[in-house]
């Protein structure tokens, strides 16, 4: 198996903390692209294909033991870790490459940058791992990063309005979030021609402004 990483034109990702807006933010991306007459295929992380999102569920769900079934086990990082590239690897195969290679645009909500974030900076595993496993399992990146970028705690009240029950992750604490944040921003800052950073503060309509904006910026740049 080759371990070379494609960066990929017309793959793009949208990262970012809780609450950003990423959903918001795909749907502008969508539109834009299907009025310049590409196909487009928007997708999720964890998750993407049947499987992947079973593992997803793996992952974040804990309804179990708020249903009073008992408490969720505790999912070691490590597990966390390659049960997000498990999901990984069958969504790049199964979803990602094949649209790719028809010629269709990939919007993904999240890619391996939430790996590095969460599980490398918020759990604190190894970088130099999650590294060998991009290389190994997945060996694609978007060409496009665009990191909606939002205070934690202004994040975390927008998502607490919609949600009924936290999931796994949502469970954690506010520095959890502050270590992902500052991880986003530092690759963001590391890889400047990949990543567009959005201020995610501003009204809807701004960060739909910004995010086409960004886009076609890259569309431009590509010709
Ligand atoms: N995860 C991981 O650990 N490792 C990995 O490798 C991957 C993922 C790939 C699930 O992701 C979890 O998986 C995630 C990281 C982990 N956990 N966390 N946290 P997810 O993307 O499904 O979960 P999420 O980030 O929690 O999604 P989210 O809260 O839905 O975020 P969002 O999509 O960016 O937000 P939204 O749904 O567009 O908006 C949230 C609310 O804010 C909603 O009510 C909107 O109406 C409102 N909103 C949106 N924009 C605005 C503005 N501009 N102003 C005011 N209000 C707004």
């Amino acid at each position: 198996m080759s371990e070379a990483i494609l960066a990929h034109p017309r793959f793009i990702s949208l990262e970012g903390g809780e609450g950003a807006g990423k959903s918001t933010a795909i749907a502008t991306l969508r539109e834009a692209l299907l009025r310049r007459g590409h196909e487009v295929v928007l997708t999720r992380e964890p998750g993407g294909t049947p499987l992947a999102e079973r593992i997803r569920d793996l992952i974040l769900d804990t309804r179990d033991s708020l249903r009073g079934e008992g408490e969720p086990e505790p999912l070691a990082a490590e597990a966390e870790l390659l049960l997000v590239f498990a999901a990984r690897a069958q969504h790049v195969r199964r979803v990602i490459r094949p649209a790719l290679q028809r010629g269709a645009f990939v919007v993904s909500d999240r890619f391996t940058d939430s790996s590095y974030a969460y599980q490398g900076d918020g759990r604190g595993l190894d970088p130099a791992w999650i590294a060998d496993l991009e290389r190994r399992a997945v060996g694609l990146r978007p060409g496009l990063t665009l990191l909606l970028d939002l205070d934690v705690r202004e994040g975390r009240a927008r998502a607490s309005g919609r949600d009924l029950w936290p999931d796994r992750i949502e469970s954690e604490q506010d520095d959890f979030f502050e270590r992902v944040r500052a991880g986003f921003r530092r690759r963001a800052a590391a890889e400047p021609q990949r990543f567009r950073l959005v201020d995610a503060s501003r009204a809807p309509a701004e960060v739909g402004q910004a995010v086409a904006a960004a886009l076609d910026a890259w569309l431009e740049a590509q010709r």
